[in-house]
């Protein structure tokens, strides 16, 4: 196999020739991105070869393939991850030292894709990952969104939102491929007209429509010369319907089409968990899902004949309930374009389209109005309602007599179109993201549904990619590993467990410590540049990173460091570990109580940070901008991960997994995938504190919470209750937090306070930090600990969780790509 990443000099040539040809430059002319861009096309070169071989295996072999289709992929940067899936990644280290150039300087050029929001997202990409490595045909199906998730500035402690064009300067690993372009119709009206075959045709007339343009990205499998494809669309005016309008001289439709495409794609919902119902947002969703299943037919057809086979050649898998308006987009093709009956078509819709739940949250599940669902897809519209009426007399048939269950379990009720239950009454599969999530949704959410299709529930714990968190995101623990246990954890993450004899090993406790203090350097000295604060690296980080949700409770985790920060203001003698509380989080633009819990930490932060007084025994910090590229460094040096949802409510959790894979010990609830990490490194070997979700739910159903009578009997707790309001941390300014607090202790309404019981917890909560700190002063114990993490964190990866997929919902067949000179 010829590879000119292998070869220095030739690699170097093409570089140069590419500075030259891009920017008419030599080497030395050109700026940091200029060098990037040349890298990157270099890089590129080499990926086309497989990417072809690829395709021509895929050709001759005709596997079965899944279309993961998500409005959300959080890839991050490519150019390093490419490098090192290509094995080629210390090869180009050096080659570009060589002439005088820092790869990790280049890299840091790369805009972060952050077209997701977060663990969905980000899932998507892992899943990316894996598949291409395992050998799996698949094409990720997406939205190449003009400005994907805002840049976050924190400016007099506040978060402001700023647009991310990721595009400015071209992405050099994107491919257009506008021969690969479909039609996608919005509005107008239904006509039944006449058909050949003596049956009715339905073709939607009047209607405005824009051209998807597909944006093809290289997803580069781990030294196996696959190649898969990320397809992001574009929304584009339809040429020929302008110079139409014209010709009739309806000037306005021309432009409305022209808004149309641009506005289509222009931005990622900044929306996590919450939804909106905003027209735009259903737009979005049919523009990529009608584009990718035209596409998707398209390319089944080219091969085979038979259209009734489609699900022996094509899985659909819904990320969420975003994309579930497939499901009657394919019946619509097979329909209205195949020309079948509805029983052929919903045979092979039923089994080809297949749901993945993320949330239990009940202002996450999608509900859109009739009234924009039916205007906005008039024939699709139609095609639910008919799924609707057939589903209703099933229930009816299982159920004789019971409104009530038809009611509950409608497609269509009330005024609205429950996208979750289109999926489950369409997929042959659902499925929830850690075991726990999974129970929940058969027993409690889902359960009128699980016990009408038991058959289709089941389980696929989330995973991680071990390539990007850990082989590139902390190369020196990366290396450590493969030392002592070879280099297989990188497809095969189960080897980590052959590190569990190293735990007691006090030299290798000795080097892990050694390489965890070198990361805590690496973030430190980031910390120092973007933040200007300074940390001790000697001191315990304690890491808090992920999307900004009530229920993760982040406030929780601040009002706990306010009770330190008392604790140690009124016993400056007492014994206490030097501890750096680290925050990174986004919070959705319209979120208000998650946007002033980030004013809370900065507020805090800036009061403990400035108090000489306390001998630099806790610093608070709140780092700008979390995204994919600054988390690979901030899981390498975190000692303690925090993962402290109210337990029942986070479905899975990624974060935790990464975490783990990078020596850093657990302080959570049993919640989604904690409960199975606890499982494989044993209990005693996290901080495991908290309500049970059995305990949260029936809290919940009871209604027996009162946060009140917590205030009334805890002194330590009402102090930092009342340090919200007394100006303490807001220069005298009693109302700045009062949402906050009220949010707490609404004494109006008590039933809706403090929903995610943080007060209730809170004891559990600083009586498993005290555990922490206790563990941590012993080197030993605690080196042993995360090791033991580190051994016990194979299940995590997404090559397991993708493999489950395969085996159980999608069927693939592995795929061996070759290439030849
Ligand atoms: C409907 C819309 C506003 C919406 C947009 C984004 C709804 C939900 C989301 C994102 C959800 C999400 O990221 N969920 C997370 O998925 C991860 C991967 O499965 C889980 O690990 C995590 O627990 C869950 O919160």
């Amino acid at each position: 196999m010829k590879n000119i990443l292998f070869d220095k000099k030739e690699f170097i040539k093409c570089v140069k020739d590419n500075v030259k040809t891009l920017y008419r430059k030599t080497m030395e002319e050109a700026s940091e991105q200029e060098v990037f861009q040349a890298v990157s096309y270099a890089v590129k070169d080499v990926i086309i070869d497989n990417w072809l071989a690829t395709q021509q295996t895929f050709d001759k072999e005709d596997p079965k393939m899944v279309y993961y289709m998500s409005m959300e992929f959080l890839m991050g940067r490519a150019l390093g991850n490419n490098l090192i899936n290509l094995t080629a990644y210390k090869e180009v280290k050096e080659a570009l030292d060589e002439i005088g150039f820092d790869l990790n300087m280049i890299e840091d050029q790369e805009p972060d894709p952050a077209l997701g929001n977060g663990g969905l997202g980000r899932l998507a990409a892992c899943f990316m990952d894996s598949l291409a490595t395992l050998g799996y045909a698949a094409y990720g199906c997406g939205i190449r969104y003009r400005y994907g998730m805002f840049k976050q500035k924190i400016k007099d402690g506040y978060q402001v939102e700023v647009p991310d064009n990721w595009l400015k300067n071209g992405y050099p690993f994107e491919l257009r491929r506008p021969e690969h372009s479909f039609e996608v119709k919005f509005g107008g009206y239904v006509q039944a007209e006449p058909a050949e075959n003596g049956r009715t045709k339905f073709v939607q007339k009047n209607y405005q429509s824009v051209l998807a343009v597909p944006y093809d990205m290289p997803i580069v499998g781990y030294n196996n010369n696959m190649v898969n494809t990320l397809m992001i669309w574009d929304a584009e005016p339809m040429e020929c319907f302008e110079l139409d309008s014209f010709d009739k001289g309806d000037y306005r439709k021309a432009v409305e089409q022209e808004n149309l495409a641009r506005n289509l794609v222009e931005v990622l919902y900044p929306n996590d968990n919450h939804i909106q119902g905003k027209e735009l947002r259903l737009k979005q969703q049919y523009f990529f899902v009608s584009a990718s299943v035209q596409r998707a037919v398209a390319r089944y057809k080219k091969y085979h004949p038979d259209i009734h086979k489609l699900s022996e050649k094509v899985t659909i898998q819904m990320n969420d309930t975003h994309p579930t308006v497939a499901v009657a987009e394919l019946m619509r093709i097979l329909l209205d374009e195949e020309g079948l009956t509805w029983d052929e078509a919903w045979a092979i819709t039923t089994k080809t389209c297949a749901y993945t739940n993320h949330t239990i949250m009940a202002e996450a599940l999608e509900k859109w109005p009739i009234e924009i669902f039916s205007r906005l897809l008039p024939r699709i519209y139609q095609i639910v309602e008919e799924i609707n009426r057939r589903f209703l007399l099933e229930v009816e048939e299982e159920y004789p007599g019971n409104q009530y269950k038809k009611d509950k379990m409608a497609i269509i009720h009330d005024g609205q179109v429950k996208m979750a239950h289109l999926a489950i009454v369409a997929g042959y599969s659902v499925n929830g993201v850690a075991r726990l999530h999974t129970e929940i949704l058969k027993k409690q959410e889902l359960k009128d549904f699980y016990e009408l299709f038991p058959q289709k529930f089941n389980n696929k714990t989330n995973g991680i990619t071990q390539r990007r968190f850990l082989y590139h995101g902390n190369p020196l623990l990366a290396e450590w590993v493969s030392n002592k246990i070879g280099n297989d954890w990188i497809t095969d993450l189960s080897h980590m467990e052959k590190l569990a004899v190293y735990v007691d090993d006090p030299k290798a406790q000795q080097e892990f410590m050694q390489i965890k203090y070198q990361n805590k350097l690496r973030l430190a000295k980031y910390i120092q540049e973007h933040n200007g604060i300074e940390v001790d690296p000697r001191s315990i980080f304690d890491v808090q990173v992920k999307r900004l949700h009530e229920y993760k409770r982040q406030l929780m985790n601040i009002l706990h460091v306010m009770y330190l920060y008392n604790k140690i203001k009124e016993h400056p003698d007492m014994e206490f570990y030097p501890r750096t509380f680290i925050f990174g989080a986004k919070a959705a633009a319209g979120y208000k109580n998650a946007k002033l819990t980030i004013k809370l930490i900065n507020a805090v932060a800036d009061v403990i940070n400035h108090d000489a007084s306390i001998d630099n025994k806790l610093k608070v910090v709140f780092i700008e901008d979390y995204k994919v590229s600054n988390a690979e460094w901030i899981f390498a040096a975190a000692d303690v991960s925090e993962q402290i949802s109210t337990a029942s409510k986070e479905a899975s959790g990624t974060g935790n997994m990464k975490f783990m894979l990078n020596g850093a010990a657990t302080i959570g609830t049993m919640d989604g995938a904690n409960v199975e990490m606890a499982e494989e490194v044993g209990k005693e070997n996290m901080f495991i504190f908290g309500m049970s979700s059995d305990e949260v739910i029936a809290h919940e159903q009871n209604r027996d919470y009162n946060p009140m009578d917590i205030f009334n009997q805890d002194q330590e707790i009402r102090q930092v209750l009342m340090q919200l309001i007394n100006g303490f941390y807001s220069g005298n300014d009693t109302e700045l937090f009062r949402d906050l607090y009220n949010s707490l202790l609404n004494t109006q309404c008590t039933q809706f306070a403090d929903t995610y019981f943080c007060l209730k917890d809170f004891r559990s909560y600083a009586e498993a930090q005290e555990r922490v700190e206790k563990a941590y002063r012993d080197e030993k114990g605690w080196a042993k600990l995360v090791m033991l993490n580190v051994a016990h964190v194979g299940k995590f990866s997404s090559d397991r969780t993708i493999q489950e997929y395969v085996d159980d919902i999608w069927h693939l067949d592995k795929v061996k790509v070759t290439v030849t000179e």
